[in-house]
This record gives structure tokens, C-alpha cells and sequence, in this order.
């Protein structure tokens, strides 16, 4: 067969057999595992407040175990006045009062290990909570707390008195990255919200905090953690110097993070010491899983977070391709999908593992950014491609941006573009409450009032009435989760074989198994594709379908079907799952 190859971990010329035999000895859990996101806020609610929290996570340890997915990643848990839902840390090592106790915590890790599944925490180490006991003593000038965070005298003052901050430097969510602390008379700078103060990595105590905090939760018995914002870890120690202004960045708002270019403000090289003296504490414990959260159009710089064999990092930096690489439906094609998993498999260091991520907390719902038709379709895209997947909660059943008013909204990135621009900026709409069924709330709580509205949707598109319906966007999920663990796809090989504007395809196959063919309609029109005039490869003449998008309902399609290759028909946005002899 002619065929370009990706092979990620295993040698080529093995014998299928030896193979095996290597990836059962060697291939760490989280291979194989799907990552699965709860935004704790937003899963479920077990006391009535109208907020998610720990115990209700523990209460749907079942589902998920159900749901086939190996993983549960919690965003922050940690006590948090909430500026930033969570992101703004007041005390690492506390759970957060609204989420529960450390009873609950145990509870919930307990629950979820004695189903078999793994508990991966975020850490958010770029800044804490203004709140924060340490912030409070370093604006005091308090020792050793001076120097916890970053703080710089004003550049000057202006002709009102007021101080000017040393440097042009913005804030990822909009305005100046300096704030004026009264109480020291100096400026604090801050990547995100001003109730987020930055860290100074260049203090040695502050990194030994830090490294004490991962240890706390690692002997708790955690199995890894997801590391927040990564890339702001440092700034350049000369804070005189301005960030110039993006070229043809086509943002006219001044005070936009996206009109600066950030070359004093992000990936710094300190960044990957820290990095490093954090991989050497999770590696003095067993298998433990580090994801760093890395946005950034620069592949190389996302990969350097893999480190190299004789330096190792991250187990994986996200891989947001495909959510950068198309904001909406009009820049998906079967070429542009074949260029973003190209993008991320040339670029990655040999021997590392690739991983897949559709959605999560700070973007639109795949439905919404893509459409709704295309919803199965990239879940078999991402579960079934060698890698790990990452799914954000409720992109199982398809759920879709809610509609979240100005009055509703709470997302201070959302906030401070104010009523006109918010909903340009505001991540609420994908951070509702799970739809678990069609009663009050969807049964996320049994309280008043929920903290952001429930999609309207929720009394047809809940787990309740998916896990009824004969076929559902949870019935294929569960169906994928099964099948990526029949050995074409964790051990298997993989090739492209029709790449066209419309269609796309992924192959799947291993010596002595049954190949599967997914093939994709990114476009908006029902297609019919002749696999065989398109394909780079041999193709067989027909083949069965194991799979198929909800919105397919034809009689040829029907699961268990012999399809011919040469006139396959499938909806708009379609995923049809095909499987044949080996060949
Ligand atoms: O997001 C980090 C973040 O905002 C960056 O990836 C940002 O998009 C990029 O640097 C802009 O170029 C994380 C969390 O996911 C988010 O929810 C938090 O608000 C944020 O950190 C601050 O902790």
C-alpha cells in the first residue's frame, strides 16, 4: 500500500505480535485513557445553592465510568473568592468551601479510583488571588513576602499626580496588566485580572511553594494535574521595555491583549527550568500525568513544553488545533483538517504522544463553533486518531452555547468588554449547567436558581433522553470510548487516504485486525464521494458500517450495512464509521 504513515511511539518493523508486546509493558495509562473536563461549577449540584460541587461530581462517578471515559480532570477546586471561577487561587492546598470540604475531596478521589478512573487536578501557578495570604503580606512589603509577586515603581506621574506603570504592558483580558497597590506605592502586575496577581518565579521561595504544593496533592493520591497559563510564567526581568504593537493584528481597541505582539511576557526560557524541577517531582511518583495549557500560533513554542528524551517536560501541551485552526464552519475542510493534525504530528519530538483537544471552558461549544450536524463527526475524529483525547463536559451529548444576557453574564473577560462587546468575549455560554434530564434546572440542582442559566434546550437534549433515544451524540460517544480499545486504534497504524475540500478520512488498521475508515462531509450539503477515484491508496469495493451520525437516518446507512465505496452518500457534517477485512 502507498501511503504516508504516522506511527507515533512504535517501531515500524516490528511484527505485530512484538508490538504488543512492547505497548502492554510500556504505554502509560493515560494512552489510552480519554481525558474527560468538569468545570466543577457547572456539573452538578448536590446541596441546592445553585452551584456545582464535589459531591455532586462523586454523585455521577457511575456515569462517567459509564460513559467509557478514563480520566476525570477537575478545573480549580481551590479556595477562590471567584474573580475568575476558580482561576484565582486564595489558598492552593484548600478546597474551596462552595465545592466542599477535604472530606469531599477524598470522597470524590475515592469514588472515582475504586471505579478505576484517575483524578487529574488544575494548577494554576502563574498567579494567585489578590487574596491570597501571601499577596496581602507582599503588599504589605511583609518578609519573606516582599518579593512573592511582581512589583515595580511607576514609571512616572502624570499631570493629574497619578502614577504612570513602568511599561505598556496589557492583561489577557483586556486593559493595562498594572495595578496601583495604595499601600506599597507601587505598581503589581497582573496577566490576567488585577485580582490576579503574578507570581515571581525568580524568587526561589516562591518556587519552592509551588513545588510543595504539588507534592501536597500528589500524597494525596491525585494522578496528575493540568497546569494553567503556562506560557505567562515569566516576564523579562527588565520591566523597562515596551511590548510593540502586533502587525496587521487587526485589533483597533488599544487596550486588546491581541495589539501587542508579547515577546517580554510569554515563554520566557526560565519557563522550562520551572517546568523541568516540576516534571522531577511528579517523576518521583509513580506514572503521574502533567498537560500544560499552552495557547500559542506558534507550534514550536508549544512544543518545546514536550521537552526532549534527554529532557523531558510535559506529558503533552494541549493541542488546540482544532479549535484555532477553525473559528467557524467556513474554514473547515477535509484539506484544512488534514493540515491540523499534519501541523501538530510534524512538529511534535519524535518518541512523544499527540492528544486531541475538541473544547473546553474558554471557547464556544463545538456545535456552535462548527455547527451541530458536525458533532459526531469530530468526536470520532478525536477519539478514534492515535493520541489522547480531551473531552470538555457535555460535548458527549452535544450541548450548544446557551444564551446568556448581559445582566446573566459573569465572566469578567466577558465584563470588561462591557454590554456592547461581551458576547465577542464572554466564555459563559459554554460553562451551563450538564443537562442530565428534562426536570427543573435539568437536574443539575435541586435548588431555586442556578449560577449561569441552563440552556434552554435542556428538556430534549439531556443524558436522560440520550441515554433512552436507539441512537444519540451519548450513544455514539460510549460507542467510540469501546472501540478505541480494540487494538487498530490503540496500537494501530493510521493513514488519510481521501482528503478533498468536502471530505475527509481517517484509516485505521494493523496487521491480523479488521480495518476501520472513518470518513467525514465537513461541508454543509449531503455528499456523495467516490472513495476510489479520490483515494492516495487501495480501498476495498464495499466495506460495513459500524457507526454513524445521528442526523443519518437512510436505510443503506444502517449500522451493519455493506456500503460501496465508489458512491457513498452522507449528510451534511456527517462521521460514517467503516469497517473491513484486513487487505
Ligand atoms: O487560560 C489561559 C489563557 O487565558 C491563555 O491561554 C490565553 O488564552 C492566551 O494566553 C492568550 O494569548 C487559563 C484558563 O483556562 C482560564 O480559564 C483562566 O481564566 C486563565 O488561565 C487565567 O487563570
Amino acid at each position: 500500500m502507498a501511503m504516508s504513515l504516522k506511527r507515533p511511539q512504535l517501531e515500524e518493523n516490528l511484527t505485530a505480535e512484538k508490538r504488543h508486546k512492547i505497548k502492554r509493558k510500556k504505554a502509560p495509562w493515560w494512552h489510552s485513557d480519554i481525558i474527560y473536563q468538569v468545570y466543577p461549577r457547572s456539573f452538578c449540584d448536590s446541596s441546592g445553592d445553585g452551584t456545582g460541587d464535589l459531591k455532586g461530581i462523586a454523585s455521577k462517578a457511575d456515569y462517567l465510568k459509564e460513559l467509557g471515559v478514563g480520566t476525570v480532570w477537575l478545573s480549580p477546586i481551590f479556595s477562590s473568592p471567584m474573580a475568575d471561577f476558580g482561576y484565582d487561587v486564595a489558598n492552593f492546598t484548600a478546597i474551596e468551601p462552595l465545592f466542599g470540604t477535604m472530606d469531599d475531596f477524598d470522597a470524590l478521589r475515592a469514588a472515582l479510583h475504586d471505579r478505576g478512573l484517575r483524578l487529574v487536578l488544575d494548577f494554576v501557578p502563574n498567579h494567585s488571588s489578590d487574596e491570597h495570604e501571601w499577596f496581602v503580606k507582599s503588599r504589605r512589603k511583609e518578609e519573606p513576602y516582599a518579593d512573592y509577586y511582581i512589583w515595580a515603581d511607576p514609571k512616572g506621574f502624570d499631570e493629574e499626580g497619578q502614577p504612570i506603570p513602568p511599561n505598556n504592558w496589557l492583561s489577557v483580558f483586556r486593559g493595562p496588566a498594572w495595578t496601583w497597590a495604595e499601600e506599597r506605592q507601587q505598581f503589581y502586575f497582573h496577566q490576567f485580572l488585577a485580582k490576579q496577581p503574578d507570581l515571581n518565579f525568580r524568587n526561589q521561595r516562591v518556587r519552592d511553594e509551588m513545588k510543595n504544593i504539588l507534592k501536597f496533592w500528589l500524597d494525596k493520591g491525585i494522578d496528575g494535574f493540568r497546569i494553567d497559563a503556562i506560557k505567562h510564567l515569566f516576564e523579562v526581568a527588565d520591566l523597562s521595555q515596551d511590548e510593540p504593537v502586533a502587525k496587521n493584528s487587526g485589533v483597533e481597541d488599544p487596550m486588546d491583549y491581541g495589539c501587542l505582539s508579547h515577546p517580554f511576557t510569554v515563554n520566557q526560557p526560565e519557563t522550562f527550568e520551572v517546568v523541568k524541577e516540576w516534571r522531577d517531582i511528579m517523576d518521583q511518583y509513580p506514572e503521574k500525568l502533567m498537560m500544560v495549557e499552552m495557547w500559542d500560533r506558534d507550534i514550536g513554542e508549544v512544543m518545546k513544553y514536550y521537552g526532549s528524551d534527554s529532557v523531558p517536560l510535559a506529558d503533552f501541551p494541549f493541542n488546540f488545533l482544532l479549535i484555532d485552526s477553525f473559528r467557524n464552519r467556513s474554514d473547515l475542510s477535509g484539506a484544512a483538517l488534514k493540515d491540523a493534525l499534519d501541523l501538530w504530528m510534524d512538529n511534535m519530538p519524535e518518541g512523544k504522544w499527540p492528544n486531541w483537544v475538541l473544547g473546553n471552558h474558554d471557547n464556544g461549544r463545538v456545535g456552535s463553533r462548527f455547527g451541530e450536524d458536525l458533532i459526531d463527526a469530530l468526536n470520532m475524529l478525536v477519539l478514534l486518531l492515535p493520541g489522547t483525547p480531551v473531552t470538555y463536559y457535555g460535548e458527549e451529548i452535544g450541548m450548544v452555547d446557551a444564551t446568556v444576557s448581559w445582566e446573566e453574564t459573569q465572566d469578567p473577560q466577558g465584563r470588561h468588554y462591557g454590554r456592547e462587546k461581551y458576547l465577542e468575549h464572554s466564555r459563559d455560554p459554554a460553562r451551563t449547567p450538564m443537562q442530565w434530564d428534562s426536570s427543573a434546572f435539568a437536574g443539575f440542582t435541586k435548588g431555586k436558581s442556578t449560577w449561569l442559566p441552563v440552556n434552554k434546550n435542556y428538556k430534549t437534549l439531556n443524558v436522560q433522553a440520550q441515554s433512552r433515544a436507539d441512537t444519540s451524540h451519548l450513544k455514539i460517544y460510549k460507542e467510540l470510548a469501546r472501540l478505541r480499545k480494540r487494538e487498530p486504534f490503540a496500537g494501530g497504524r493510521t493513514a488519510y487516504p481521501v482528503v478533498t475540500r468536502e471530505a475527509f478520512s481517517v484509516l485505521r488498521y494493523l496487521e491480523g485486525y479488521e480495518s476501520y475508515l472513518l470518513v467525514m462531509n465537513t461541508s454543509e450539503e449531503e455528499l456523495e464521494v467516490d472513495l476510489h477515484q479520490h483515494a492516495n491508496m487501495e480501498l476495498p469495493p464495499t466495506a460495513e458500517v459500524v457507526l454513524r451520525s445521528v442526523t443519518d437516518t437512510a436505510e443503506a446507512t444502517v449500522p451493519g450495512s455493506e456500503v460501496n465505496l465508489s458512491e457513498l452518500k452522507l449528510v451534511a457534517g456527517e462521521g460514517l464509521l467503516l469497517r473491513f477485512a484486513e487487505f
